[in-house]
């Protein structure tokens, strides 16, 4: 079971996939977001690397379509999204694979020129492609930057993202992650 805190966080995770803001999941939404950072790295559809992240996104959305769409809709309501990572939450190896894949998928989409690093300026590209307010990012890249060498590593990442899943603590910088909680 999701604790009220979580239930405040996790929501962002949806929205940030819910690119038409239509309150559903579905595979146009996540072919939207391969689009939209594709044409950020100036990737054409059909290259090679946008390919590449094309099937990361899909092989990632499928698996998370089959386990969570329960009512074979072929659309996740934040319902039906909530329920799916209470479970996922409460089963540690499922929850560690989970946190591995996804958070290499966003690692790699945050990482525009593949340096190995999160820099201010790719986190601040995150939140202009989905559409949220820059200027959060900014405030709060400092804090995210939890050994403060100026970026986010992919093991900073991975730990942000269970802050982001699990923590209790209203202060632990991964809460926003995904950009402020309402
Ligand atoms: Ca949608
Ligand atoms: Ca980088
Ligand atoms: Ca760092």
């Amino acid at each position: 079971m999701l604790t009220d805190f979580q239930k405040t966080k996790l929501p962002n995770l949806f929205n940030l996939f819910d690119m038409d803001s239509d309150g559903t999941i579905n595979q146009r939404d996540v072919v939207r977001i391969v689009d939209a950072f594709s044409i950020k790295r100036g990737w054409q559809n059909g290259e090679k690397e946008y390919k590449a992240l094309y099937n990361h996104f899909l092989y990632i959305w499928e698996n998370l379509l089959e386990a969570a769409d329960k009512n074979s809709d072929d659309r996740l309501t934040l319902e039906e999204f909530l329920s799916f990572y209470g479970h996922i939450i409460e089963n540690e190896k499922v929850y560690t694979q989970m946190i591995e894949g996804l958070g290499t998928a966003v690692f790699s989409t945050f990482d525009t020129n593949n340096d190995g690093a999160i820099s201010l300026e790719e986190y601040q590209d995150l939140y202009r492609v989905v559409g949220l307010e820059c200027s959060f990012a900014t405030a709060i890249f400092d804090q995210l930057d939890l050994d403060k060498n100026g970026t986010i590593s992919i093991s900073e990442l991975l730990e942000l993202m269970d802050q982001f899943f699990k923590s209790q603590n209203q202060h632990s910088p991964g809460n926003f992650l995904f950009g402020p909680i309402a």
